[in-house]
C-alpha cells in the first residue's frame, strides 16, 4: 500500500474501509462468476422459450426472459466428445483423430499440457469446477485405468480445482461418480473392473438376459447389450462397484447437489463452473418426481428434470445474492435424437412436439438441428433482458471471449480456433461470425454463413441402425442449401451455384490449413 494511503488510513479508518470495499467491488464486477450449464442432446426446439410443445421449462424460460436468447448458436459438432472438446480447448476437434465419441475407459483426450478454458479462469484468479458428464477420457492411457485408486491424471491436471463427474455417458461403464479423480463411495468389498474388449466371467450381459433389464429395455440388436447396472443395459463390460454404482434416477440430484455446494462454498470469490447435465441423454430415467410432467414419457420428463437443475442453480444464485454478478449460459452439446438404443417410446409419445424446432436433422447428422443448439446468456444489468439475437455464434468462441473479458493473455498455440466474440455473446453485436463450421459423427464438415449452408461430401449410412427415424445426411456429393429461403434445407442447390460451393470449399480448405 502506498505510504500516503497508509497515513490516510491512520487518520480515517472508515474512509479507507470504503475505499477498499470499492476496490473489491470493482474487481468482483470485472470478474463475474461464469456458469455454463451444458445439456446433453437437448434439441433446438426442446425448450418452452424455443417453442416447445408439451414440455414445460419454466426455469429455463425465466432465464431467457432475463437474458438474451440466440437462434443461430452452434456447437462445433453434432455429437458429444468433439463438441465438448471445442468448448474446453478452443480448438476444432476434427484437427485431431482421437476426438470421436469416446469409450468409457478412454485416456484423457485433453492432455495436461493443453491450455484449457479452466486454466484461463484459474489464471484469472477464479476457482474452477466441473460437474456431471465428462466424456473426454480420464487417466493417462485408455483401458489401463485402475478405478480402485486415485486416477493419476484427471481434471485437476487441466485446470479444474474441483470435479464431480461421470467418466463418459449414462449408457457407458463405469457407472460411478468420480470426485477429484477418485470413485465416490468406493466399495472395498466390490472392486471395480472395466473393459471395452472382454466380458467378465459370471457377469450377466444385457444381450443374454433381457429379463434383468427391469428399469429400461435395450432395443434388441442395436447395442446397450453388455453390462447391466441398475436394471439397464450399458455399453462396455463392468464388474463390481457395489454401493458406488449410481442409480440413474438420482443422477440429476447428485450432480445438482454437488454443484450447489460448490456455489455456496465459493460465494465470496469468483468461480467458473462447467455444469454438464446427464439430461437428456439415454438412458433417460428421470427421478420419480418428474414422471408424467411432460406427457411425453421419459424423454420429455428428462427435459423437466433438466429444467429443475437450472431452477436449482438460479435459486441458489438469487438466495446468495450472486445473480447480478454471475454470467449464466444455458446451452446443449448437440442436437436431439429420439430412438437411441432403448425402448423408451420417445418418438411415439411426442404428441406434436418437434425436438428439432422446425430445423432439419438431428444428433449425429450434418443438417442444422445436429449442431444448432439452444443458447441463452443471462447477466443482469449487462445483457438486455428478454432479447433475441440472430447473431451467428459458436461455443468455440466462449474461450477467447472470456479471455478478452478477463484481459488474459493466452499462451502461444492455445485456443487456436477460438475468437473473441464477447460482444455477440453478450447480445451487443447483432451479426457475430461470418461463418461457423459444424462436424458430423462421420467427420463430414459443413459451413454455415448468414445465407448458405454447405455440406461436404462424405460416406456413411443414411440412417444409423441404432437410431431409426433420424437422418445423417451423409452424401457422396456436396450439398448446398439457401438457408434464407430454405431454412429446412430441402433443396440441394449445389449444382446451380458452383461459385458459392467454391467459396465454401475454400473456407474449409483454409481452415484445414490446405491453402
Ligand atoms: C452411440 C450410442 C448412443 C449414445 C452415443 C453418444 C448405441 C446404440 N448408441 O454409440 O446411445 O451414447 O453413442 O452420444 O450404443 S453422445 O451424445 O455422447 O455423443
Ligand atoms: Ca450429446
Amino acid at each position: 500500500m502506498r505510504k500516503d494511503l497508509l497515513a490516510c488510513a491512520a487518520m480515517m479508518p472508515a474512509a479507507l474501509a470504503t475505499l477498499q470495499s470499492h476496490a473489491q467491488n470493482r474487481s468482483r464486477e470485472d470478474r463475474p462468476n461464469v456458469i455454463i450449464i451444458l445439456a446433453d442432446d437437448l434439441g433446438y426446439g426442446d425448450l418452452g422459450c424455443y417453442g416447445a410443445r408439451n414440455v414445460v421449462t419454466p426455469n429455463v424460460d425465466a432465464v431467457a426472459s432475463k437474458g438474451v436468447r440466440f437462434v443461430n448458436a452452434y456447437a462445433t459438432a453434432s455429437v458429444s466428445t468433439p463438441s465438448r472438446y471445442s468448448i474446453l480447448t478452443g480448438q476444432y476437434a476434427w484437427r485431431r483423430d482421437d476426438t470421436d465419441i469416446a469409450v468409457g475407459d478412454a485416456g484423457m483426450i485433453i492432455r495436461p499440457e493443453q491450455y484449457t478454458i479452466a486454466d484461463l479462469f484459474k489464471n484469472a484468479g477464479y476457482s474452477t469446477a466441473a460437474f456431471g458428464k465428462w466424456h473426454l477420457g480420464l487417466g493417462d492411457k485408455g483401458g489401463e485405468q485402475d478405478w480402485n485408486a486415485p486416477l493419476p491424471a484427471g481434471l485437476g491436471d487441466i485446470g479444474f480445482d474441483y470435479s464431480y463427474i461421470m467418466a463418459a455417458t449414462g449408457d457407458r461403464v463405469p457407472c460411478v461418480f468420480i470426485e477429484n479423480g477418485q470413485v465416490v463411495d468406493w466399495d472395498p468389498s466390490a472392486p471395480i473392473e472395466v473393459s471395452y474388449r472382454t466380458p467378465f466371467e459370471g457377469e450377466p450381459l444385457a444381450a443374454d438376459h433381457p429379463e434383468l433389464l427391469y428399469n429400461l429395455k435395450s432395443t434388441p440388436g442395436v447395442g446397450h447389450n453388455q453390462a447391466i447396472v441398475n436394471g439397464i443395459g450399458r455399453i462396455g463390460y463392468m464388474k463390481g462397484g457395489g454401493r458406488a454404482l449410481w442409480k440413474d434416477e438420482n443422477i440429476a440430484d447428485s450432480i445438482t447437489v454437488h454443484a450447489l455446494r460448490f456455489i455456496e462454498s465459493h460465494k465470496d470469490e469468483p468461480f467458473f463452473m462447467y455444469l454438464a447435465t446427464n439430461d437428456v441423454h439415454v438412458p433417460r430415467f428421470p427421478h420419480e418426481r418428474f414422471r408424467g410432467m411432460s406427457g411425453m414419457g421419459l424423454r420429455g420428463d428428462a427435459i423437466a428434470e433438466f429444467d429443475w437443475t437450472v431452477g436449482s442453480v438460479t435459486g441458489a444464485l438469487s438466495r446468495l445474492g450472486l445473480e447480478d454478478n454471475t454470467i449464466l449460459i444455458i446451452t446443449s452439446d448437440n442436437g436431439p435424437v429420439l430412438e437411441d438404443g432403448y425402448m423408451d417410446r420417445a418418438a411415439e409419445l411426442l404428441n406434436g412436439h418437434d425436438p428439432s424446432g422446425n430445423l432439419r436433422g438431428n444428433k449425429y447428422g450434418v443438417y442444422e438441428a445436429g449442431a444448432r443448439v439452444p443458447a441463452i446468456v443471462r447477466w443482469p444489468g449487462k445483457v438486455t433482458e428478454g432479447a433475441l439475437s440472430e447473431a451467428i455464434v459458436s461455443q468455440l468462441d466462449l474461450f477467447r471471449s472470456f479471455g478478452a473479458m478477463l484481459d488474459q493473455r493466452i499462451p502461444k498455440g492455445g485456443a487456436p480456433d477460438s475468437r473473441d466474440a464477447l460482444p455477440a455473446w453478450l447480445g451487443r453485436d447483432p451479426f457475430g461470425r461470418e461463418y461457423v463450421i459444424e462436424q458430423a459423427n462421420n467427420r463430414a464438415l459443413s459451413v454455415r454463413t448468414k445465407e448458405w449452408k454447405y455440406v461436404d461430401q462424405s460416406e456413411g449410412p443414411a440412417e444409423y441402425r441404432f437410431s431409426p427415424g433420424s437422418e445423417t445426411g451423409y452424401m457422396g456429393e456436396p450439398q448446398l442449401f439457401h438457408l434464407t429461403t430454405d431454412p429446412k434445407e430441402r433443396d440441394n442447390v449445389a449444382k446451380d451455384h458452383p461459385d458459392v460451393v467454391a467459396s465454401m470449399v475454400q473456407i474449409l480448405q483454409r481452415e484445414r490449413g490446405c491453402e
